[in-house]
This record gives C-alpha cells, sequence and structure tokens, in this order.
C-alpha cells in the first residue's frame, strides 16, 4: 500500500469514527467512543478478584478464563471496541432518598424500574451495526449487553466515556453514572479515542455509605456483600448478619452512587422505556408481598426484574419487612399479617426468611 493510501484510508476510518457517533447520538445513545482490545493491567485486577472469591456464586465470571480480557479471544479478528453510554434517571419517579426514610415502601433500584436495558440497548446496537454495514459493507462485529463476557467497564473507561470510581462503577463529569454500557466489537481499524482521567480524587463517600461495606477497599466490591448481588444474583439464603442491614433496598442497591458528588449533574434521560412501570417506585412492602405468582410474572414481564425469580423477590421483600420498626410503624399489625400470610409458603427459601424476619419483629423496639 503507498503513503498516499494509507493516508487516505486513515482519513477515510477517522471520517467512519465520526459518521458513527452522530448515527449512536441519532439512535439514543448519549455517548460514545471507540478503543483497542489490551486490557493487561484490567485482566489482573479481575484475576485478583475473582481469587479473592468476591464473585461469589456468580460461576460465570469466571466460566470463560481470558475471554472476558482478551476481545480478540471472544471473537477472533476483533481489533476495536465501540462502546456506548445509554442514561437510564427518570425524574418521573419517587425520589430514592425519599424512599429510603419510609421503611414501610418497597426501594427498587432506579435502573430496574422500567423495561430490560438488554432489550433496549440490544436493538439500538444491532440498528447502529447495520447502519454502519450499509456505509461500509460486510464487516465483522458483535453486539454485546452485559450478558456476554466482556469487561465493558474498563472498555468504556478505555473509550473516554468516564472512570471507574472507587465504587467500581463508571462515571462521568458531566453526566454522573446513572447510565448503562453496551458494545461492538469490530475488525474495522478505527481510531482510538482518548481514556478517560479519575476524578474520585480524596473522595471516599461511596466507600462510607455502602450499608453493608461492600467496598472493601477502593475499586474493590466484594460482591458477596454488595446488596445488588444478594438480591438479584443471590439464589440462596441471604446471610443472617447482613439482612438488618439491607433495610428496604428489595432489589439492587443504588447506595454508592445516590452519594456520589457527580451525579449532582446527572440529566434524566429522555426514553419512555426507561419510565417507572406498575407503580414499581411508589409501593408499599406489603403491597407487593401479596402478589401471586401470576401477578409478578404479569407485572415484571420486559423488567429485569424476573431474573431474581417468585421465590427470590419474596424472599427479598420478606427481609425488607423484617427490618421495618415497629415502633416506627403506623400499622405494625399489617406488617405481621402480612408475613404470617406467607409463613406456609410451599418454598424453604421463603419460610425461613418469613420466619426471620417475624422473629425480628417480635423482638420489637430492643431489635433495631
Ligand atoms: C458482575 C456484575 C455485577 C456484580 C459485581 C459488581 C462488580 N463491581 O463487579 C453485582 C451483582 C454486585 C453488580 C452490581 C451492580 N451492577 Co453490575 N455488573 C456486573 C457485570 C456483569 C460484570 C462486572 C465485572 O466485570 N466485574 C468484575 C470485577 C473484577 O470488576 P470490578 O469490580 O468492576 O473491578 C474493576 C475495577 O474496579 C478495577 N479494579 C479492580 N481492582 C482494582 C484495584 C485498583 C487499585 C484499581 C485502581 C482498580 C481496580 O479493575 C476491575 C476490572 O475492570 C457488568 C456487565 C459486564 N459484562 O461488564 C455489570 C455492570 C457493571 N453492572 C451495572 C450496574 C448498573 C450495577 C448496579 C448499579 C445495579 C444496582 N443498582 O443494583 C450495581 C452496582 C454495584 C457496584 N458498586 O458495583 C452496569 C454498570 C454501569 C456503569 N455506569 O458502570 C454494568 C456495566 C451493566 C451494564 N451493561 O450497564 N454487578
Ligand atoms: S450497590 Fe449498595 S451494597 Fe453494593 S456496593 Fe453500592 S452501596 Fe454497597
Ligand atoms: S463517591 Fe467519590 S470516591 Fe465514590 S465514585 Fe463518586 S467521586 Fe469517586
Amino acid at each position: 500500500m503507498s503513503q498516499a493510501d494509507t493516508g487516505e484510508s486513515l482519513g477515510s476510518l477517522q471520517a467512519l469514527a465520526l459518521r458513527i457517533k452522530t448515527w449512536g447520538q441519532e439512535l439514543g445513545f448519549q455517548q460514545l467512543g471507540v478503543c483497542d482490545t489490551q486490557l493487561t493491567q484490567h485482566e489482573q485486577w479481575l484475576e485478583g478478584w475473582l481469587a479473592d472469591g468476591f464473585h461469589g456464586e456468580m460461576a460465570y465470571m469466571q466460566r470463560h478464563g481470558t475471554r472476558r480480557s482478551r476481545p480478540g479471544e471472544l471473537v477472533p479478528g476483533t481489533v476495536r471496541v465501540i462502546s456506548v453510554r445509554m442514561d437510564y434517571l427518570t425524574d418521573q419517579a419517587r425520589p430514592a432518598a425519599e424512599l429510603l426514610e419510609q421503611d414501610e415502601e418497597a426501594l427498587i433500584s432506579r435502573y430496574a424500574l422500567g423495561r430490560d436495558y438488554h432489550k433496549v440497548l440490544r436493538k439500538r446496537l444491532q440498528k447502529l451495526a447495520s447502519r454502519i454495514e450499509q456505509e461500509v459493507g460486510p464487516f465483522g462485529y458483535r453486539v454485546f449487553v452485559d450478558s456476554a463476557p466482556v469487561l465493558e467497564k474498563a472498555l468504556a473507561e478505555k473509550a473516554g466515556l468516564g472512570w471507574i470510581g472507587k465504587h467500581s462503577n463508571l462515571l462521568n463529569r458531566k453526566a454522573g453514572s446513572w447510565f448503562f454500557l453496551g458494545e461492538i466489537y469490530t475488525d474495522l481499524p478505527l481510531p482510538v479515542d482518548e481514556p478517560a482521567i479519575n476524578h474520585c480524587g480524596d473522595c471516599i463517600r461511596c466507600i462510607q455509605a455502602c450499608p453493608t461495606g461492600a467496598i472493601v477497599a477502593p475499586y474493590q466490591v466484594d460482591a458477596r456483600r454488595c446488596i445488588s448481588y444478594l438480591t438479584i444474583e443471590l439464589k440462596g439464603s441471604i446471610p443472617h448478619e447482613l439482612r438488618p442491614l439491607m433495610g428496604n433496598r428489595i432489589y439492587g442497591c443504588d447506595d454508592c452512587q445516590l452519594t456520589c458528588p457527580w451525579n449532582r449533574f446527572a440529566m434524566p434521560s429522555p426514553e419512555a422505556d426507561f419510565l417507572p412501570r406498575h407503580g414499581l417506585d411508589s409501593n408499599t412492602l406489603v403491597e407487593l408481598f401479596a402478589w401471586s405468582e401470576e401477578e409478578f410474572l404479569q407485572r415484571t414481564e420486559g423488567s429485569a426484574i424476573r431474573r431474581t425469580g417468585y421465590t427470590g423477590w419474596l424472599r427479598n421483600i420478606a427481609v425488607a419487612l423484617g427490618n421495618v420498626d415497629p415502633s416506627g410503624s403506623e400499622n405494625p399489625a399489617a406488617v405481621r399479617v402480612a408475613l404470617e400470610s406467607r409463613a406456609g409458603h410451599p418454598s424453604a427459601l421463603v419460610r425461613e426468611h418469613v420466619e426471620w424476619a417475624l422473629a425480628r419483629q417480635k423482638q420489637g423496639k430492643s431489635g433495631f
């Protein structure tokens, strides 16, 4: 290839990268960046995290060996990753800070109030890939959102979308951290973007705010203590010592993000798909505990909440009901009656958590 050809193809790849950014915005992504596939340092951190057992029962985190940290091993031929961000914060939900103050209300993390993000992002990423294909012809690519062995935050940091904060989420000076990530692995040698710079400084607010002490060191989350893991990923019994610390958080947890100063700059998402469904931002624990399995399946259709399953859902709410302070409750009998109504549930997991919750309620004021 002559020098002129090389210059020309570089120029056209640069122009293509700019056009991809514009198409990304048109498809509803707030940001898009490109990085190479070199993740050596992150691979070491991932290995350390696994060696410490911080993944708990998430066997899928270690199942794929180095394919998670080496994009070219997962999809041969990959030389670049197009990383995207889609914001999910809504200003039409009851504020989490308000719900945290009211222990009889159910607190569902912000990301799970609306439609399952996997579906929303995957569809748009596929459209973006098809748009690129129209322009350049057939090319090698695969789209990912969360479900595959991909180090999404590390790639997004490299692609300039933000930095991995001490709570281990990706955050951005202009947008905070209330966003999802997705990627296109590709064989197009696009020009790469500048990695983002870390702006956590001396701040340790997220570490201090974590109710269960899950951020065991800056940038290191022991998932086994994280309420998000306990309420979503863990299939069995929730460790007794952590239950009282979970409060009314029944699906996921946002405390480390709620306290982060950079989230002052987060903007509400324009996506109607992420608006709260079925009043999930404003139900009492007693109301949700009364849902039958059919109601659960119907009201969580197309929602990420399905992941925890009906028994997981009841398990989580039982813990939260146990955590209602009877001396501060207007109707402590309603909490007890709700728990007793499930005391004979066919699932041993549910029964065990209900028993624990009833015992805690009986302790009365002294238990809180
Ligand atoms: C497993 C997982 C979890 C687990 C474990 C969390 C974790 N920190 O790993 C659990 C169930 C706890 C979880 C919870 C949540 N998750 Co999650 N989760 C994932 C998943 C599938 C993999 C993450 C991963 O690779 N972990 C492996 C470990 C090693 O990574 P890490 O802890 O982030 O550590 C990195 C850095 O901290 C750094 N590092 C590690 N040690 C050290 C040491 C030093 C000194 C330094 C400098 C750096 C450093 O390197 C590591 C590798 O990059 C991703 C999707 C994906 N495929 O990437 C979504 C993902 C990370 N989750 C997401 C979300 C939204 C959440 C929750 C906010 C949901 C909620 N509200 O409940 C919480 C946040 C909890 C938290 N503080 O992390 C989003 C995050 C978006 C964003 N803005 O960053 C993702 C990207 C999904 C998506 N597609 O949008 N999650
Ligand atoms: S999501 Fe909640 S429990 Fe998990 S690290 Fe953040 S504050 Fe701690
Ligand atoms: S709360 Fe502070 S330390 Fe934690 S991620 Fe935000 S800026 Fe970084």
